[in-house]
């Protein structure tokens, strides 16, 4: 975890029809490895596209289902999780390819950012393609029917100005910790399961005391250098005041002791190995404006 003070972390959503670079864009800031994430089937829940740690910031874009496909029937339920994951992240990179006009599938996303809070940034992709006097053109036609936060040119292909747009979405985010290791490129299944083990051992053994405002930030799944058949995980349980961390400790540590007991044999299980569990607690202010994502990428509200 980052402690240094100025340091920012939000979320990103990159929105826009199909083929306008969506993908090509996270591989050429994140790496190669997440193609295969993002081709994954479309599901319900958010997920993780890609993190990108820099020096000042943590950038974690996600996916937001039901908005890439507008051509297909979207029931409310998908359409509502479209917009409370909108309303919720800090930047909305809204990418349209400069090659074609305005279509359809755009109006329904813009539709869809009606009334948004969130900045949205139009992202022309694909400059290479164009003459320089058509981009004015381009960018007329989508300002007159929305409000952009920002309008930024890129070509994702062969990298132009794409690390102007990496310094502007990082003006956009707010100050917050750094959510996830810096090597750690995509989301793993096996951590969110480990962190509903251990955030539930906390709840069952705190009770009443401590509001579900609990999350656990897995922060590392390691193999021992020593001992093969041991993997260590670490793990941060996170709380929003002082007097929670207190209750989460307990008298000389005691229930955090017995939570990591408890939490431990159930990962055991699930790895199949051995595992030396070390855990951390931490006082993280303003945690739940941040819980709607959250949740679904493994820390919990
Ligand atoms: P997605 O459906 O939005 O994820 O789009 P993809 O990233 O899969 O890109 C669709 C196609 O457009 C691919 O063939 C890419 O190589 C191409 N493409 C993406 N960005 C650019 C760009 O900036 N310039 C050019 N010329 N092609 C691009
Ligand atoms: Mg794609
Ligand atoms: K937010």
């Amino acid at each position: 975890m980052q402690e240094n003070s100025n340091y920012k972390s939000g979320f990103i959503s990159i929105i826009g029809r199909p083929n306008v670079g969506k993908s090509t864009f996270l591989n050429r800031v994140i790496g190669q490895k997440i193609a295969i994430m993002s081709d994954k089937p479309q599901t319900t829940r958010n997920k993780i596209q890609g993190v990108l740690t820099r020096e000042q910031s943590q950038m974690i874009f996600i996916d937001t289902p039901g908005i890439h496909k507008p051509k297909h029937k979207l029931g409310e339920f998908m359409i509502k999780v479209s917009k409370n994951t909108l309303r919720e992240v800090d930047v909305i990179m809204f990418m349209v390819n400069a090659e074609q006009g305005l279509g359809k599938g755009d109006e329904f996303i813009l539709e869809l950012l009606e009334g948004t809070q969130t900045p949205v940034f139009l992202v022309v992709n694909k400059i290479d393609q164009i003459h320089p006097d058509e981009i004015v053109g381009i960018i007329d036609s989508y300002k007159s029917k929305y409000n952009f936060a920002e309008i930024i040119p890129i070509s994702a292909l062969q990298g132009n100005n794409v690390d102007n747009l990496l310094e502007v979405i990082e003006k956009y985010l707010p100050q917050g910790p750094q959510y996830y290791p810096a090597d750690q490129v995509t989301d793993h299944p096996e951590r969110f399961i480990i962190s509903e083990l251990i955030r539930e051992k906390v709840l069952h053994l705190t009770r009443e005391e401590i509001p579900h405002s609990i999350a656990v930030v897995i922060d590392r799944i390691k193999r021992d250098d020593e001992n093969e058949n041991m993997i260590r995980v670490q793990a941060t349980i996170m709380v929003e005041r002082d007097s929670q961390k207190g209750i989460v400790i307990g008298k000389r540590g005691a229930l955090l002791k017995e939570v990591g007991s408890l939490a431990r044999k159930d990962i055991e299980l699930l790895l199949g190995s051995k595992v030396y569990l070390e855990l951390w607690v931490k006082v993280q202010k303003d945690w739940r404006n941040k819980s709607t994502h959250l949740r679904d990428f493994g820390y919990r509200e």
